[in-house]
């Protein structure tokens, strides 16, 4: 297998503005998942609605897209179906933060083997700028057109204090780094999270004096600091900074072994109690 056989050429040209950089995340995906070896028959992709959630069209793997906000929803199933396939989820900060939060700080409560993947471009792309949990202060959004009033989320926070194993922040600027911590959150065994933070010109950018691609990416390197150099910085200029690298990589049994433990139980167990009414 080569990094080419993970992607479907013939769906291109890409439907991404030009200047998007999901590709680029996506990019990232495909070189761990080559030098992973990732067999595509013992892995299934699971995406929803948005930009992000449409980058999988690309991939050449199972790929199952669901409804807006209910990716993570769809692959708990999945794996608890079938534990031995690799489940991977992409979604856009909309989508896994917002209309699909809840499914988020569950899947990392139960530590459920899937690898997932947050697109932080701070907007909702697809549907025209509204704005997203990760929106920054001041910033304008069709929904916001005097400025987002509303605090981020911290992804990674969020997802390392409700119990993902593996939680990690990477960036398209930093291209070596994104594909550092794919490559780690694939080979994890529980919920591992990648939050990447990626750039939307046409609607978070034209809204914000940020229309040049190239001014993007250069905002997300001028915002990304690494866990050395965030330890240098004076409190208040960190709280304007991303950290980039792993935050949590730990072992825990995750759902599907907790799962094969209690069916094992239960065949061991010859009682069977039926409570009426
Ligand atoms: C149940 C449901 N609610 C809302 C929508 C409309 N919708 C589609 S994509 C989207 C937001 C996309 O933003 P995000 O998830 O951040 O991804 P991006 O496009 O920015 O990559 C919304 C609100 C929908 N398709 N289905
Ligand atoms: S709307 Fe934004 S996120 Fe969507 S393809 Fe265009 S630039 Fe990319």
């Amino acid at each position: 297998m080569s990094s080419r056989d993970y992607i479907k050429e013939d769906q291109f040209p890409l439907f991404t503005c030009p200047g998007c950089t999901h590709g680029t995340v996506i990019n990232a995906f495909v070189r761990a998942a080559d030098e992973l070896q990732l067999d595509r028959g013992k892995t299934v992709i699971v995406c929803a609605i948005g930009c992000a959630g449409r980058t999988p069209t690309y991939l050449d793997f199972n790929v199952l897209r669901v409804t807006h906000g209910r990716a993570l929803a769809f692959a708990t199933g999945i794996k608890l179906a079938r534990p031995d396939v690799k489940v991977i989820v992409f979604m856009g900060d909309g989508d896994a933060l917002a209309i699909g939060g809840n499914h988020f700080i569950h899947a990392a409560r139960r530590n459920i083997d899937i690898t997932s993947v947050v697109f932080r471009n701070e907007i909702y792309g697809m549907t025209g700028g509204q704005y997203s949990p990760t929106t920054p202060v001041g910033h304008k959004a069709t929904t916001a057109p005097y400025g987002m009033i509303e605090p981020s989320f911290d992804t990674c926070e969020l997802a390392a204090s409700a119990g993902a194993t593996y939680v990690a922040r990477g960036d398209v600027y930093n291209v070596g780094n994104l594909y550092k911590v794919m490559k780690a959150a694939l080979q994890h065994k529980g919920f591992a999270v990648v939050e990447a933070l990626t750039s939307c010109p046409i609607q978070f950018g034209r809204r914000n004096k940020l229309a040049d691609p190239a001014k993007m990416v250069e905002r997300i390197k001028n915002m990304v600091v690494t866990k050395t150099a965030a330890e240098k910085l004076p409190p208040a200029e960190l709280a304007e900074k991303f950290v980039i690298g792993e935050f949590v990589n730990t072992r825990k049994l995750e759902l599907t072994e907790r799962y094969a433990k209690l069916l094992d139980r239960r065949k061991k167990d010859t009682e069977v109690v039926i409570t009426m009414g």
